[in-house]
């Protein structure tokens, strides 16, 4: 508790600039403020509690997509002290995956050794932390049958280094053997592997036949990961997130921060480099920087930077639970401050709308996984 208490004036003395009257007018005033930590969400029809924002470990130990292909011992440090900013500040929701990180290229290392290591390194210090775990099996062609969705969650757990996980997601439709999966994750739950069991990118139809099959199983469908932010509204459109709320099913928003274009420091004079560069061009982030100038403006009324107003406006959303990817401390302690607080519902549809003008790019090549 104690902990708690320490990190959250932290973050209130490095995060919230000065207060306007603004802030003071919102329920800020008449309600005590939640920290990250105490406001939980259930996930879908689970039993599994979640925080309201978790945090995505994809960057840790990947040389295929993030720094600049190369894993060091300056990354391992700066990994391990986003996972412990993030439980210091009340994070405790972690999401990784089997094909995150790597066993086969030279140097870098799995995300959910990454992973299973801080858990143990923090559960030395701090042995009652409670940390919930996420992560996915890869549906790749050649996995076939119910029996490959529990091996390779086996594999993941002994990575891990933990008995079961809280989450098991499929990480994206086979392309074919989708039925076997499903009954592979609902013998996971039965073989006490898992607490809930979720999927990714999945389509409305897709949701729908998982959440049936599940279902006669006993078991709820949780959750279903879907590239959701303010410039990527997909979900909206496509109709999984008016099935998501049909059914009951919580959306994880994945790369809610537009892989950093929506934190305002990436301008048309400064690109982000690597395989980012090509998606956020110049040319898309001088048409990006109206929406950006406004989050911002926004934020100031509350003390909040545009991260924190671009995360708390899927929170807004009510049964999103977005899962930004922190590389560093000072970027996890951050997103803790987009919890406790919330946007209007005006300023909520006039950042929809602006957002609205701009044209998403479809990314490359994550779109792969
Ligand atoms: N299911 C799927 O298929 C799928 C696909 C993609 C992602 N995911 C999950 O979603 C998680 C998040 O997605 P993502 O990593 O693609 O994108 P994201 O969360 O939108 O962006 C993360 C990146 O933004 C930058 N950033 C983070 N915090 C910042 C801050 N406070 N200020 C400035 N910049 C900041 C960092 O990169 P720099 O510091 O280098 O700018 C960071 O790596 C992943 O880790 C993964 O768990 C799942
Ligand atoms: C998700 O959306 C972003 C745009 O915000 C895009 O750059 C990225 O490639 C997309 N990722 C996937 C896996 O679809
Ligand atoms: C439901 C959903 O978001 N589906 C997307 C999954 O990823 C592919 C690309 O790999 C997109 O085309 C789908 O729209």
């Amino acid at each position: 508790m104690a902990l708690h208490f320490s990190s959250a004036c932290f973050s209130a003395l490095t995060l919230s600039k000065v207060p306007t009257v603004r802030a003071v007018a919102s329920d800020q005033s008449s309600t005590a403020v939640k920290t990250a930590g105490e406001e939980k969400l259930k996930l879908g029809g689970s039993e599994l509690k979640v925080t309201r924002l978790g945090i995505g470990a994809w960057s840790w130990g990947d040389t295929s997509y993030w720094n600049n292909f190369d894993w060091d011992d300056r990354k391992l440090k700066a990994a391990k002290s986003a996972f412990d900013a993030s439980i210091d500040s009340g994070i405790t929701f972690f999401d990784t995956a089997e094909v995150y990180g790597s066993k086969m290229s030279l140097g870098a290392i799995s995300s959910e050794t990454l992973l299973g290591r801080f858990i143990e390194e923090r559960k030395v210090k701090n042995p009652e932390v409670e940390v919930a775990v996420a992560t996915k099996y890869a549906a790749l062609p050649w996995r076939l049958g119910r029996e490959s969705v529990v091996s390779a969650l086996k594999d993941s757990l002994y990575r891990l280094g933990l008995s079961s996980v809280d989450l098991y997601q499929l990480h994206w439709p086979g392309i074919w053997g989708n039925e076997g999966y499903i009954d592979g994750l609902a013998d996971a739950v039965e073989q006490g592997l898992v607490k809930a069991v979720g999927v990714s990118n999945y389509s409305e139809k897709r949701l729908r036949s998982a959440y049936d099959q599940l279902k006669k199983r006993g078991i709820p469908l949780a959750s279903n990961q879907v590239n959701y932010s303010l410039i990527y509204r997909i979900p909206e459109e496509n109709g999984v997130k008016s099935a998501c709320e049909e059914l009951g099913i919580t959306l994880i928003a994945y790369s809610p921060l537009a892989q950093g274009a929506l934190t305002g420091k990436y301008t048309p004079n400064n690109t982000p480099s690597g395989p980012r560069g090509r998606i956020y061009t110049p040319e898309f982030l001088t048409k990006l920087q109206p929406l950006i100038n406004r989050i911002r403006e926004i934020g100031q009324g509350y003390g909040k930077t545009p991260t924190q107003v671009v995360l708390n406006w899927l929170i807004a959303q009510d049964n999103v639970v977005p899962i930004p990817g922190a590389r560093n401390a000072e970027q996890a302690t951050e997103f803790a401050g987009a919890v406790g607080w919330s946007l209007t519902n005006e300023e909520v549809e006039e950042l929809r709308s602006i957002a609205s003008e701009i044209k998403p790019v479809i990314g490359f090549p994550v779109e792969k996984l």
